[in-house]
């Protein structure tokens, strides 16, 4: 599938710490530490409505992960996926009465446009679940063999992993039984379809139902479950052991559990993925965006109504990006007033020196994506700049060039 428009990254002289992030699985921060290729994998959408700030707050941690490895030098193989064959795609049509595939085209082409407006680095691979069937046919069959997955016979010949396949199962969450039951019935699980062995064992191939898109498999026509898509992909492109497996807290259980479980079933003793970054959720005026409550803010229409996408990204940004928080007026009016200071500091002729605001910008970002402090460094610079001037002819360039590398801040 086709990815969206590059965006140029400045180089910035001289170079920052290693990169260390919080790994969910380990419950600690620690280095990161990839191989001159830096491997990433970050869940995609499910393209039945348009790109909310949920959405766009993930992303965007994970460019500023990019961001900072591409400052690092490290090539970076960044994959992502797009959820484009699934329920809520089907549900959302229905109603609207229009086709599934057209529904989804049209949300993938405004994720595009909204990702490109808000600078985020496009993934090298950007892929649809629709063309990677097959990958998941062949993933679905070679778990069959390995005893680690199972057909429920009735009326459907659904197949199910089982849980049990692998010792090391829950690590990534660290949930205990009553949660995982919980979270599996609440995120798109189905614990009471009879005939399972254990009723957290996940879906990983839906028989074909009347009505329904399905693909042929040796196993009989169907479609793929939720998490296998995502083992596949990401092994089929960055293979096990990767560096960062992202998405927002939302996935910590069951999807990425679960895509952890499928892929090591098969790699025994290898870890899916070598980080497992989860960013928190974004709410609106003290309430968890979701569709349900109807309070989503989208990207496009902030875009529309004319807010600088700027203005979007660092009002996203003046949280850390593992705190859950609220998007409120009040958020985004300090990030307008946060954007003309520097806009108005960066276009002076001549400033206080600025080495020392820019290690310390690489110094925060590489300390689990500080962002609040990050910012808080540009300020005091563009602060100092606007109030005492300086004597530094290069310093205003040097920050600009800085905070559109690191941040994608560009006015
Ligand atoms: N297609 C699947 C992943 S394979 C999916 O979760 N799609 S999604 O459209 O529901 O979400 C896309 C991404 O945005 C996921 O990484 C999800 O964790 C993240 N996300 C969803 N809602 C929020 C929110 N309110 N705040 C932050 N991130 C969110
Ligand atoms: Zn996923």
């Amino acid at each position: 599938m086709q990815s969206w428009s590059d965006t140029a990254l400045p180089t910035v002289p001289g170079t920052g710490p290693p990169l260390r992030l919080y790994d969910t699985a380990d419950r600690q921060v620690r280095p990161v530490a990839p191989g001159p290729t830096a491997t990433m994998y970050v869940c995609g959408i499910t393209p039945y409505d348009a790109t909310h700030l949920g959405h766009a707050a993930t992303y965007l941690t994970f460019d500023l992960v990019n961001r900072v490895w591409r400052d690092a030098g490290h090539d970076v193989h960044y994959v992502q996926n797009v959820t484009d064959v699934d329920d809520p795609l089907f549900e959302r049509a229905a109603r609207d009465g229009i086709d599934w595939r057209e529904l989804g085209t049209r949300e993938i082409n405004l994720f595009r446009e909204d990702m490109t407006a808000l600078r985020i680095v496009p993934p090298r691979d950007y892929i649809g679940a629709v063309e990677s069937v097959d990958e998941v046919v062949e993933l679905v069959e070679k778990l069959l063999v390995a005893g680690a997955a199972y057909v429920v016979d009735d009326e459907y010949s659904d197949i199910y992993f089982r849980v049990d396949a692998n010792e090391q199962f829950g690590y990534e969450s660290g949930y205990d039984r009553a949660t995982m039951e919980r979270l599996f019935a609440e995120r798109g699980g189905d614990p009471d379809r009879p005939g399972k062995r254990d009723t957290i064992d996940a879906l990983l191939w839906r028989a074909a139902r009347p009505g329904e898109p399905s693909w042929p498999a040796p196993f009989g026509a169907g479609r793929p479950g939720w998490h296998i898509e995502c083992a596949a992909i990401a092994l089929n492109r960055v293979g096990a052991g990767f560096d960062i497996q992202g998405g927002g807290s939302d996935l910590i259980y069951p999807h990425h559990e679960y895509s952890a479980a499928h892929a090591e079933a098969l790699e025994t003793g290898r870890r899916f993925a070598r980080h497992y970054v989860h960013a928190g959720l974004i709410g609106l005026d003290g309430e968890k965006m979701s569709k349900s409550k109807g309070n989503l803010v989208f990207v496009s229409k902030l875009r529309r109504a004319g807010t600088d996408p700027n203005a979007i990204r660092l009002g996203l940004l003046a949280g850390h990006y593992r705190q859950d928080r609220m998007w409120t007026d009040e958020v985004l009016a300090e990030a307008e007033r946060r954007f003309d200071l520097w806009c108005r500091a960066t276009a002076l002729p001549s400033g206080p020196a600025a080495d020392d605001t820019v290690a310390r910008l690489r110094q925060h970002l590489a300390d689990d994506l500080d962002t609040p402090k990050a910012l808080a460094a540009v300020d005091n610079w563009a602060e100092q700049a606007l109030h005492y001037g300086g004597p530094d002819t290069a310093a205003p360039r040097l920050i600009a060039t800085a905070v559109d590398a690191l941040l994608g801040i560009r006015r």
